[in-house]
């Protein structure tokens, strides 16, 4: 696609057919240099001022025990405590894509900000709907790289073909490499490979698909990312740990608790996606 911030209405069309094929597709350069001097600044404050707690405590790195990730933890949900992570959760643009994408504009539910710096581990493939419990119909993600992402700094990868598949029960994740305990393995047949993505391009891709991602062996590279979570709008059922639910004008929707544990049920413990 050509688009440089703003999708044309050929780049919409061209991203929806994509997505429906293989339920993923990357908006090239959907955020531009303002924007992600805007978002990089924003949870650099963020973090210089200590962190939120409830949504990320970050600990100084002479008590960190000399894992990255406890430095620079992944903010969860900025959007509930910080205007620009809320601006970008209901961006226009994003919007626009995924109204393409699904046919209706979807109900966000989720914004989190990685750091991933040098040295950190990766998040072990999954799929988000065993978490989000988006019933029925499911939940579509928004990855947009904040720093040019490849497999030496922890790129995301997908397994294509999995983007139809039902939910599959996780096993244990090797906590060397991932800092999450689930682990969903490729199905026979199939493969995961990587998304190499440059800041500012977006990754949309629903909540069957397997992904996750390696450690970041760079040594000076951070990897950040912006990633959202969307319901669609046919959703009725959804876990509460996602609420409140808001339509893209910021009004709020009321959905029904999920609590089920889906098909995985006692699997299914708690919100980790
Ligand atoms: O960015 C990553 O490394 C993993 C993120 C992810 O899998 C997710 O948000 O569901």
């Amino acid at each position: 696609m050509t688009a440089l911030n703003r999708p044309t209405q050929s780049d919409l069309e061209a991203l929806g057919d994509q997505f429906a094929r293989d339920g993923y597709v990357i908006a090239r350069r959907l955020f531009g240099p303002e924007d992600l001097e805007t978002i990089r600044s924003e949870f650099g404050k963020l973090h210089q001022a200590g962190g939120q707690p409830g949504y990320f405590e970050p600990v100084p790195a002479e008590e960190s025990g000399g894992d990255p990730l406890k430095e620079f933890p992944r903010i969860m949900h900025p959007h509930r405590f910080n205007d620009v992570g809320r601006r970008y959760l209901l961006d226009e643009r994003v919007r626009d894509c995924l109204t393409a994408i699904l046919g209706n504009p979807p109900y966000a539910v989720q914004s989190m900000f990685y750091f991933k710096p040098p040295g950190s581990r990766g998040q072990a493939l999954h799929q988000d709907n065993f978490y989000l419990l988006a019933e029925p119909g499911t939940c579509v993600a928004a990855w947009t790289a904040v720093d040019d992402c490849d497999t030496g700094n922890g790129a995301l990868h997908v397994v294509p073909g999995s983007q139809d598949a039902a939910i599959i029960c996780p096993e244990t994740a090797d906590n060397k490499e991932s800092f999450t305990t689930h682990f969903v393995p490729v199905p026979d047949g199939l493969k995961a490979i990587p998304v190499e993505m440059k800041a500012g391009d977006t990754l949309f891709f629903n909540g069957s698909l397997i992904h996750g991602s390696g450690p970041n062996r760079s040594k000076t590279r951070f990897r950040r990312s912006f990633i959202c979570h969307y319901v669609t709008h046919e959703t009725e059922k959804l876990h509460q740990g996602y609420f409140p639910v808001l339509r893209f004008d910021g009004s709020q929707v009321a959905l029904t608790p999920n609590e089920s544990g889906g098909p995985c049920g006692e699997e299914w413990k708690e919100v980790k996606a």
